[in-house]
Parts: C-alpha cells; structure tokens; sequence
C-alpha cells in the first residue's frame, strides 16, 4: 500500500483510504468521500459492511438501510467483488472486539459510516484470478489478466519497488553529475550485432527497432554532455525463451567521458549499494507485502542486505580456472553460461565484476585492455560484466576512440563501416575516451524482490508468444 499522506483531494474523493485509516482519531465525526474496489461485501438485512481497498489502504464501510436510499443500500449490498464503489460518510470508531482479561485491547480502528455513494463501476463474476483470496494460477493467466494482477498486494508491491528502483538509481547518477538523455528507438545500424534486429518499414526506407542507446550515447558523450544516462527501451528479435530474456526490455544505461572501465564499475556499484541502502531505509513494507506471499507458498523470505563495496572483481580468465576447478566444462574463449556462473556464485554469491573478457567476444566498440594477453595468446579487452548469481545484470567497458581501429574493428567483425559513418564521424573531430554501462532493470529487480522471472517485474512483458494485452 503506498503512503499518500501528502496526495491531494480529487474529483472522486476527499481522502485517500490511507489518509483516513492513518488520520484516525483526529478525523472522527468529520465527513469524508472515499472511492476503492468492494474486497468483501458482507451481511443481510438492514446493515451491510463494505470492505473498500483503494492503492493506499483498505478501510470498512458501514451501510444502515433506514439511514439510505434504498437503490443505493440494495446496489452496494448485492456488489459484486472488486468492483469500484465511491461512499461519503463520517468517521467513526470500530467497536472494539472483547478482550480477555489481562489482554491489552488492540490498537483503535476506524471506519467509515455511509450517508451517499455510487456503485461507479460493477465487476464481472467470477473473477478470472484471486484478488485478495488466494487461488493459485499460472503466470500465463496472470499476464493475461495483468490488470487484476496487479491488485494483489505482493504484485503492487514489486511494481512499487520497480519504480523506487529506478527513483533511487537516477538520484545516484544525478549525484555523480550525469545528466538524462533520451536517444531514438528507430534506428539505421546494428549496435550489438545485426541478427537480433526487428525490422521495420520506415516511409521508402528501411529501419529498425533499437537493441541498445549505445551509439548514441556515446555520440552524445563526444559531443561534449560528459556524463550521460537514459532509462529506455531495448528490443532484441532473440528467439531466447527464458526466464530472464525478453524481446523487449528496459536498459538502465550510463556512459562517462575520461573514464575508463574501473571507473564506471565503481559508479555501477555506488549506484546499487544506494539503491539498497534506500529500499531497506524507506521501504521494507514492500518487501514484507512479498514476503508475506512468499511465506504463503512456503518460499524462503527475501532480505535486503546492502552489498558492501568494492565488489569482488574476478577477470575472465579467473573465472574459468574457477569453473574448471569446480568440474565444469569450459575453455579459454567459451562463453561463461549460466551453469557455469552457478559454480562461480557458490564462491562469490553476492554482485561480482567479471571484467576482462576476451577481445574476440566483445562488440566492436569495445576497447581492448593494453598490455595482457588471455592464455591463448589472444587480446583481452576492457569490456566487463557484473553477475548475481547465475544471471548477468549488466554489460560494459572502456570504449575504442580511435576511429581507425573502430573502423577496423567493424570490418573484423563482418560489419561496413560505410553504414555506420554516422557514429564514426562522431570521432573524427576530437573524441575523448571514454567508458559506460548497460544495466537490465528486470534483472536486477529480480534479486531484489526474489521473483524468479523477469516477466513477473516487467508490466507488459513481450516474448516470443506475447504481444498482447
Ligand atoms: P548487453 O547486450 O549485455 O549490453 O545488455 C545489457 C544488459 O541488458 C540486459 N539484457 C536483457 N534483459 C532482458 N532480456 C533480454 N533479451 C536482454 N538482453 C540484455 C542484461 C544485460 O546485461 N550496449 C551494451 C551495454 C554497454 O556496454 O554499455 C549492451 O547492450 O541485464
């Protein structure tokens, strides 16, 4: 439920449910306008009880027929579960339930005891899913019925923290001096490689969807905005169907001029040790709404445990020896897969840097790391990920900003440079070198709040076999 203590009246209502259940004693006798759905429409006869949930907090509503006009009194009484009801009333105390001796009586509650209201909207029955009864159904019928999922409490409450998340990480970069952009979703060229791109009709042309801001990131960075960030859109034609891909997702990007990839991990880890800090200051309610439900499906609570820093670094080559000698399988050059970063985090569980990969595996637009050669001889690069457990959060690097080897690197890669003039000219005139990050915010949403699937932190999730609602 979200604290609305500060929220203003509206044209349906005077009070928030919170405000009211929160105002308590000092609004007893006054008049109040509240508008929610009907969780439970109770009693027969001449009373009726009306629990009313709004986003802020669930309150009782008490109906006496000799006090109401009867279409009204019938209307609310016969209800059906969830619809939205809007009630005018004065505050008043609930009787207290009877004490045993020696017990001290619980804490006062309030309800509200009804003079007007409206039925605004009835509910079709039955519900496809439980609302605040707990029926268990899979994630196909709750993403099809998103809009009633999202009123359980434990759904609320993750999409609550989705955007704490997001609140906390900007207030971090803005604090470090970067600035917000926002770069173009069509597109001409392949950032991360032309197969996984949507294409699209574009007038008489061609274009695509975007797959990351890069290019344009750094296009802004050397331009001279040195430290930028943007929050946005990534789509990705991946026929990848996981628990953690999509086929649109949303991309918490930064990238710094005069940096280099040590520096923007540490701007990575700062931002999340923030994040944490600021859930498990400000927010715990949230995580108790989804422990509650965990608890209920006899899963293990989640915890916010504010990560210390730095975090552990462990180079590419590092964590092969370490794969190895947990008995994976894997070579100098593989990529490391999930199952291999499964024997990794039983040694590091928390966040960890796998900086240095393999210049060979890395985008084009990588730098590559001066000096070190992998075991086979082969250039290492400046190119890092940071993992949790067995999945990856985020992708970066220190950036080429050389246009020749750019140029070069684009050929090497089976790439023309002749369609990415626009980004090369970008460092024809001056470019600083410079280093950035790409972090996926489902992923990282899926630590925190313990869900096992992207899909159950992305509103309206887009995969392979979804597009709708
Ligand atoms: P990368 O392709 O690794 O790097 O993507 C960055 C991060 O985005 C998330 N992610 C995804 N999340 C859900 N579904 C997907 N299909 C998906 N693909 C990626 C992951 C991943 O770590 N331009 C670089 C970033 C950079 O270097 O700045 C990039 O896009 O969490």
């Amino acid at each position: 439920m979200r604290d609305s203590s500060g929220w203003l009246p509206t044209a349906y209502r005077s009070h928030t449910i919170g405000q009211v259940v929160e105002g308590g004693e000092s609004l007893i006798g006054e008049e109040v306008t509240i508008a929610g759905y009907a969780e439970t429409v109770r009693g027969r006869g001449a009373i009726c009880f009306l629990m009313l949930r709004d986003g802020t907090g669930q309150i009782q509503a008490f109906l006496k027929k000799d006090n109401l006009d009867a279409s009204l009194f019938d209307a609310i009484q016969s209800a059906t579960r969830e619809s939205t009801i809007r009630v005018t009333g004065n505050v008043a105390q609930k009787r207290a339930p009877k004490t045993a001796e020696g017990e001290s009586p619980p804490p006062p509650e309030f309800e509200v005891s009804v003079t007007s209201g409206e039925v605004l909207a009835e509910a079709s029955a039955p519900l496809p899913l439980g609302v605040t009864d707990e029926v268990n159904v899979g994630l196909d019928v709750r993403l099809d019925n998103r809009h009633l999922d999202l009123r359980r409490s434990h759904v609320n409450a993750m999409f609550q923290l989705r955007s704490k998340v997001l609140e906390y990480g900007r207030e971090h970069l803005i604090s470090e001096g970067f600035q917000e952009i926002n770069t173009p979703k069509i597109i001409a060229a392949a950032a991360e490689g032309g197969t996984n791109l949507f294409p699209m009709k574009y007038f008489e042309t061609d274009a695509y969807l975007s797959q990351s801001p890069q290019l344009y990131k750094q296009l802004a960075v050397l331009g001279g905005l040195e430290r930028v960030f943007e929050i946005g859109p990534a789509f990705r034609a991946e026929k990848h169907d996981t628990y953690r891909h999509l086929n649109e997702f949303v991309s918490f990007d930064i990238e710094g001029a005069w940096m280099d990839d040590e520096d923007v991990m540490g701007v990575q880890e700062r931002m999340i040790r923030h994040i944490w800090n600021e859930v498990a200051s400000n927010d715990l309610a949230l995580i108790d709404a989804i422990n509650e439900y965990r608890a209920s499906q006899g899963k293990e609570p989640v915890s916010v445990e504010v990560p210390s820093l730095p975090f552990p670094r462990i180079p590419y080559c590092e964590a092969i020896e370490i794969v190895k000698k947990g008995g994976g399988e894997i070579e100098w050059g593989d990529d490391i897969e999930s199952h291999h970063c499964d024997i990794i985090a039983s040694k590091y569980p928390g966040f960890h840097f796998i900086p240095r990969w393999p210049m060979s595996m890395k985008p084009f637009y990588i730098h590559h790391k001066e000096g070190e050669e992998g075991s086979d001889g082969g250039q290492l690069s400046r190119g890092f990920d940071l993992n949790f457990g067995r999945d990856e959060m985020t992708s970066g690097g220190a950036r080429e900003h050389r246009v020749e080897v750019l140029e070069q690197n684009l050929k090497d890669m089976g790439l023309d440079p002749a369609d990415f003039t626009f980004y090369t000219d970008g460092f024809r005139f001056g470019a600083p070198p410079h280093a950035g990050w790409g972090l996926g915010v489902a992923r990282l949403l899926m630590v925190l709040t313990g869900a096992g699937n992207v899909r159950e932190v992305v509103l309206f999730p887009r995969d392979r076999s979804r597009v709708t609602p």
